[in-house]
């Protein structure tokens, strides 16, 4: 049985759709047919039934956009400094490094930049009322923001110098959770014992539709707990189809 050429293409799409990070555009289907040699209405068709599945979500006039999960936990997407004040901690940050980097492969992807163009790395270990608490290593679209590489940010929030000085409004974030061993490096910095578990959150944020941050925090598992608010799962149109397909 030959696959319609639609089916081929949303395949192809979808494979892209799960690397992309949520509120991301997509290609549009002008470009989709002129890249991929198919007509409009094929690739149409195909974005159709991406949106359909509530992968894509359509917006009037704007494009087309990876869709919110269907149950999201809400982490919110609040700074280091914001949190600790929050929890009545005096925040603090040693720099490790700070400065322009070339690209490699895995950071261009994520910032769909070339290899090699430059990336600001900024890697901190942040302290709250003194104590270690994590180390970040954040990748900064640096073309977007000149001179921020020169920003002391021992005695900045990252936050507060994207949304205050260069005008960034947060669209959309990503976290990723997962579980590890210590860098030894990181083990030493964090003074914790070589071997150690450490829980990796990995987010990434969105502006105009554009990646702007990609940063690792390192928390030690001892110092570390995860409390998210979970809100109810309000049913669209394509809740049912995806339980459905979990269910299979
Ligand atoms: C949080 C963010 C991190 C961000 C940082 C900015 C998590 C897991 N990560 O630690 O992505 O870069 O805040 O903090 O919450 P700052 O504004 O205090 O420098």
């Amino acid at each position: 049985m030959t696959v319609p050429k639609y089916r081929e293409l949303a395949e192809a799409i979808r494979a892209e759709i799960a690397r992309a990070p949520v509120g991301s555009p997509t290609t549009s289907e002008r470009q989709l047919a002129e890249d991929t040699g198919v007509s409009r209405m094929t690739a149409r068709r195909a974005i159709d039934e991406l949106v359909r599945e509530g992968l894509l979500t359509r917006e009037v006039g704007r494009g087309t956009f990876v869709a919110r999960p269907v149950v999201s936990v809400p982490l919110q997407l609040t700074s280091f400094t914001e949190d600790m004040l929050a929890r009545g901690y005096t925040p603090s940050s040693t720099v490790l490094h700070a400065g322009l980097v070339p690209a490699d492969e895995n950071v261009a992807s994520i910032f769909r930049l070339d290899p090699g163009a430059d990336v600001m790395l900024l890697t901190r270990l942040r302290l709250a009322d003194g104590v270690p608490i994590a180390i970040e290593r954040s990748h900064i679209r640096a073309r977007l923001f000149p001179g921020i590489e020169d920003i002391d940010f021992a005695h900045e929030s990252l936050y507060r110098v994207l949304i205050e000085d260069y005008g960034v409004r947060f669209e959309a974030g990503e976290q990723v959770i997962r579980a590890a061993i210590a860098r030894t490096a990181d083990a030493d910095t964090l003074d914790i014992a070589h071997g150690s578990p450490v829980l990796e959150l990995v987010r990434t944020s969105v502006s105009h539709g554009e990646v702007i941050e990609w940063t690792t925090s390192t928390y030690p598992g001892s110092r570390f707990e995860l409390s998210a608010r979970i809100a109810p799962v309000t049913v669209q149109g394509s809740a049912p189809q995806s339980a459905l397909r979990a269910r299979r």
